[in-house]
């Protein structure tokens, strides 16, 4: 007997979640994303995220889940829309559903028009995403090859807190090419500025990115996308929304919550301050003094199974166009949607709204 998986098997293999709303995930994603991309280029990040924001709410109630934020715009008293713990969906039905959203990644880039913002959200069953506090996670992000690779040499890890160019050798042998073919994103940030000579010391090429450090880590697992690692301070949201997007294709991200450290040239007196402050709120959320310094792997990040991802490219980016508006309120729109039996969508959607005057183009 074989065990090819085929469409037909892998229809059969999806969880519930993947099976009921992987095509309406979608809907969600394009609905924010066209409602953003009004709003690109006015200069106006916050009104270009509440617009999403508000798009993508509407939207995520239509469905029927008991809907949980798990990651979402801010907490209940910082913001009205999807905050987290808000209920989203009918709260009909029987799927039981933890959700991440960021409605509109890349508010700068919306706002400027330029590239790589996008609307992008995940799914799990109950207790399957990382339910961690808004503050920047330490990341690394790369595809499978490095996970195949680390199989087959347990010596040879990814580590957080290696030396870049030992991550950057383990990465060059499971590609097999040179340092000096790999490119490195990262946010371009003065925190980072240390680590970036770290990396070009090492002959690696640099991508700096002003903001959206997402979709790069989603490009590590596809290849042919020119990105072959993430890494730098950003998000905790983007961390498990991209350990999402890797759970489905394999790759895998490492992270880890940065708190107050005297090497961060703060004082002792300084950090039992700030701490003190932070963590009644974390310890809401499962984070203790014992586990806040743990370095999250893409399972801790990400522990459900049956998980869906969607995103919906905003303004041009590597693997996503942006949206076109054309006709009278007429959309055409570029996703990537993926569930974790093994399916991965790149849709075009056409979005008629006048069909007497909007001709469709093939192209
Ligand atoms: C990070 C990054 C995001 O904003 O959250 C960044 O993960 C904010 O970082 O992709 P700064 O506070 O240093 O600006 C994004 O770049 C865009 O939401
Ligand atoms: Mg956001
Ligand atoms: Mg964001």
């Amino acid at each position: 007997m074989s065990h090819k998986k085929t469409a037909e098997g892998m229809i059969k293999c999806a969880g519930p979640i993947e099976t009921a709303l992987l095509p309406r995930l979608l809907q969600v994603t394009e609905a924010a994303a066209i409602a953003a991309s009004y709003q690109m280029g006015r200069g106006d990040k916050n009104y270009a995220d509440h617009v999403s924001v508000e798009a993508m709410r509407r939207t995520l109630n239509y469905l029927d889940m008991k809907g949980i934020i798990k990651i979402g715009e801010g907490e209940r008293d910082e913001a009205p829309m999807l905050y987290i713990g808000e209920h989203v969906g009918t709260w009909e039905g029987h799927l039981e559903v933890d959700i991440a959203v960021d409605p509109l990644e890349g508010t700068n880039l919306a706002a400027n028009g330029t590239p790589g913002a996008i609307s992008v959200m995940a799914m799990a069953e109950r207790g399957g995403l990382f339910h961690g506090p808004d503050i920047y996670m330490d990341k690394i992000v790369v595809g499978p090859e490095v996970v195949k690779y680390e199989r087959k040499h347990p010596e040879e890890s990814i580590n957080l807190d290696a030396p870049v160019v030992d991550n950057l050798e383990i990465v060059a042998k499971a590609l097999n090419r040179n340092i000096d073919e790999l490119v490195v994103v990262i946010l371009e940030r003065t925190r980072h500025e240390a680590k970036i000579k770290e990396i070009r010391a090492t002959g690696a090429r640099v991508n700096l990115i002003t903001d959206g450090d997402l979709m790069p880590g989603v490009a590590t697992a596809i290849r042919g996308s020119g990105v072959h690692v993430v890494m730098g301070a950003g998000g905790s949201g983007e961390a498990v929304l991209t350990a999402a997007a890797m759970k489905i294709l394999g790759g895998k991200i490492l992270a880890r919550l940065v708190l107050p450290t005297v090497a961060n040239g703060k004082s002792e007196e300084a950090i039992a301050t700030e701490m003190a402050e932070k963590m009644p709120r974390l310890e809401k959320m499962g984070i203790t003094e014992k586990n806040m310094h743990d370095v999250l792997d893409t399972d801790r990040l990400v522990p459900g199974n049956d998980v869906i991802f969607s995103a919906t490219g905003v303004t041009p980016g590597t693997l996503l166009k942006g949206v076109s508006l054309f006709g009278e309120g007429d959309a055409r729109v570029n996703s990537l949607t993926m569930g974790s039996s093994g399916v991965v969508k790149f849709t075009d959607t056409i979005y008629i709204n006048d069909k007497e005057a909007t001709p469709l183009r093939f192209v």
